[in-house]
């Protein structure tokens, strides 16, 4: 290979530290954006259903996360929840962005919200950053070399039996899938230490990398909403599935620490979990 092609050849497929730290300058710029444009109030609309609510922030910090991206590396394809699917052949890489993960927590004012952008190369998450741009975290991974927050390394969750395990979830927002996750849930409440719901997929992740809780389950998501997640709960050391053998996925997540993972994803199997995420793709 003469060294122009080499060098066209490194530019076309970057290093995951390199799209790490882009993406943690675009999450961290773009939770900026929405704190200010917050203060100038919203404009609220409806998705799914009624409580499926999207912003104009969320719109407007997605198109600020696209136009940046295609600043920087204008050949990559882009993933985002509310403005799909761009792609572009050129390049290897794709960006999976979540504008505001948590846009419930946003609209009301509740300080639990995050931008989330991940980039894959050849369809493999390999860089992420989610950051809750209310306290100022920054979470942060590239596969291979760990997670951090605000640089400071991270262990993953604590090794407790399920009976002392907090355990982190979340509801979607159909009413009647909703009520399913919460018979799951209600039976889960006997069974492991305790319970958070807290309202942003990304960051229930972080708090899993972080230690702040011992478990976490959700389905379904959006890819947008898992892809920097499950990356960094991964580097920092937690077991991810998607139960019943799968990779986690969009259908579920399931993470833990390693040493009583199986025990937690057997138990979420014993009381349905799978089965609540996959029916809803069919009602
Ligand atoms: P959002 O705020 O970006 O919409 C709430 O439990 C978490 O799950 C949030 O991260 C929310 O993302 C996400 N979520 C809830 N229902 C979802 C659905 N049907 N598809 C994708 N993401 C969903
Ligand atoms: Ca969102």
């Amino acid at each position: 290979m003469s060294e122009d092609t080499s060098i066209a050849a490194d530019l076309a497929r970057p290093s995951a530290s390199e799209l790490e730290a882009l993406a943690v300058d675009l999450a961290v710029s773009a939770g900026a954006l929405a704190v200010q444009r917050r203060t100038r109030g919203l404009q609220v609309d409806t998705k799914s259903s009624v409580t499926d609510v999207v912003t104009d922030v969320d719109r407007a910090v997605e198109e600020f996360l696209r136009a940046e991206i295609l600043r920087f590396r204008p050949a990559d394809s882009v993933l985002g929840e509310e403005g799909g699917d761009q792609r572009r052949a050129a390049s290897p890489v794709r960006w999976l962005v979540d504008p505001i993960d948590g846009t419930v927590n946003f609209m009301l004012g509740l300080p639990q919200y995050a931008v989330s952008v991940a980039a894959e190369i050849d369809g493999q998450v390999v860089a992420g950053c989610v950051t809750n741009p209310v306290s100022g975290d920054v979470f942060r991974a590239a596969r291979g070399h760990g997670a951090y927050r605000n640089d400071i390394r991270l262990h993953g969750p604590r090794m407790v039996p399920l009976e002392q395990a907090v355990i982190a979830t979340g509801f979607g927002y159909d009413a009647s899938h909703r009520s399913r996750q919460a018979g799951v849930v209600a039976k889960l409440a006997g069974r492991v230490g305790n319970l958070r719901r807290l309202g942003s997929a990304a960051l229930d992740l972080c708090a899993l990398a972080t230690g702040w809780v011992d478990g976490y389950f959700e389905g379904p998501l959006g890819e947008w909403d898992l892809a920097a997640g499950v990356l960094i709960a991964s580097e920092a050391g937690a077991s991810l599935s998607g139960l019943n053998g799968l990779p986690p996925g969009p259908d579920m997540v399931a993470g833990a620490h390693p040493a009583n993972a199986e025990e937690f994803f057997a138990l979420l199997v014993e009381l349905g979990a799978d089965e609540v995420s996959r029916r809803f793709g069919e009602s």
